[in-house]
């Protein structure tokens, strides 16, 4: 057993799971006040590195559901009921947007929220990259734990459904169905992801402009000189798969000395929050820990996890080369997912 005296911690992150599991992780190693994104780390700390899969245009500005929602959260300006966006919102500019039959007419952009919006537009259109914006942006709700998007450039996901106009796209599959991609948002928000649904694919580019979204960086280092490395759970397809298809993070994660942990999203085959369910559908994979510690494999063989960590209801999940932990993993107070957390530790010889 390796007793850590100071510990590096970096959480692979999406929305509101993410961020609860942050809280517990601010809970367990203590807060460290990070003034700099791309600052020194200090000893205990906590770093989130944060989906950018459902970061949309939407009336000119740049929106970033999830890191908003870790934002938020741990700096305690969240609407604790929606799980998304400000506490105290009031709704005027969605108003007269829709007076003014402006699109999207689906994605409510409150007037607290729309501030951060602006701030981040501005900054990006002065060439700021997103790592340096969210600092700036945490610098206002000291967050507590280091907030990094996964990417500085465009990594957005797309969903593909059903056409059923029958005049925007062809039958390219040639299954006779004719197939459109809409972003991820309008698939989430507008749609409820309850429309025929054929596969997600990451729209973006690599920081010359071409190529695929690579990792930062800060995303790559918080990675190889972490201690430990947490798998929120949070959606595996949509958030944390997103993530990891940033390019560079499954070599961090196969290269890193830091044990890697994955938290189970499903609790007795029914997702914690969100609908996960929906997007492990489309994939084909079961709504079960097991076939979400498989999907994501082994570090011993070509896969990603030294420890997986699942709910008592789960406890006889077996997943090759795979330590596997029963524990409650229901996030109900920050108490409760630090303890969740030493329960991860312990699984990999860490405490
Ligand atoms: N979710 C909704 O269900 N409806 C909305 O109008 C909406 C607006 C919104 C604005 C900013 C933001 O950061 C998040 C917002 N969300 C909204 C939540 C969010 O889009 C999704 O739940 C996530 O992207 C999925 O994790």
């Amino acid at each position: 057993m390796t007793r850590l005296v100071t510990v590096k911690v970096t959480v692979l992150v999406g929305g509101v799971g993410g961020a609860k599991f942050l809280q517990g992780a601010r809970e367990r190693f203590g807060s460290t006040p990070f003034p700099e994104a791309t600052g020194d780390p200090g000893e205990h700390s906590v770093t989130a590195v944060v989906n950018v899969g459902d970061d949309a245009w939407m009336h000119g500005v740049r929106i970033c559901p999830d890191l908003d929602t870790c934002m938020y959260t741990l700096g305690g300006g969240i609407d604790p009921e929606r799980g998304w966006g400000r506490a105290g919102e009031t709704w005027h500019a969605k108003e007269e947007l829709a007076a003014y039959g402006a699109d999207p007419d689906w994605f409510g952009l409150g007037d607290r929220d729309l501030a951060t919006h602006l701030i981040r537009t501005q900054m990006l259109a002065a060439g700021y990259p997103l790592t340096e914006v969210t600092a700036a942006l945490c610098n206002r709700w000291r967050p507590g734990v280091r907030l990094l998007p996964a990417s500085d450039t465009r990594h957005e996901t797309h969903v593909v459904i059903a056409d059923d106009d029958g005049d925007r796209a062809g039958d390219a599959a040639g299954d006779g169905i004719r197939k459109r991609a809409i972003h991820f948002e309008e698939w989430w928000v507008r749609y409820r992801a309850d429309v025929p649904t054929f596969g997600f694919a990451q729209v973006g580019s690599g920081p010359d402009g071409t190529g695929r979204a690579e990792a930062t960086p800060a995303v790559l280092s918080a990675i190889e000189e972490a201690d430990v490395v947490f798998l929120a759970p949070s959606n595996p397809i949509v958030s944390v798969g997103a993530v990891l298809s940033v390019g560079g993070i499954r070599g961090a994660l196969r290269r890193t000395s830091a044990k890697v942990v994955g938290v189970s999203p499903v609790i007795g085959g029914a997702p914690l929050r969100g609908m996960a369910d929906r997007c492990l559908d489309v994939v084909g994979l079961e709504t079960s820990a097991q076939a979400i510690g498989a999907h994501f494999g082994a570090r011993s063989g070509n896969g990603l996890l030294d420890g997986w960590l699942v709910a008592e209801e789960d406890a006889d999940t077996a997943v090759d080369g795979v330590p596997v932990a029963a524990v409650p993993l229901l996030m109900t107070t920050p108490t409760h997912t630090a303890a969740m957390i030493d329960a991860g530790l312990e699984l990999v010889g860490l405490a």
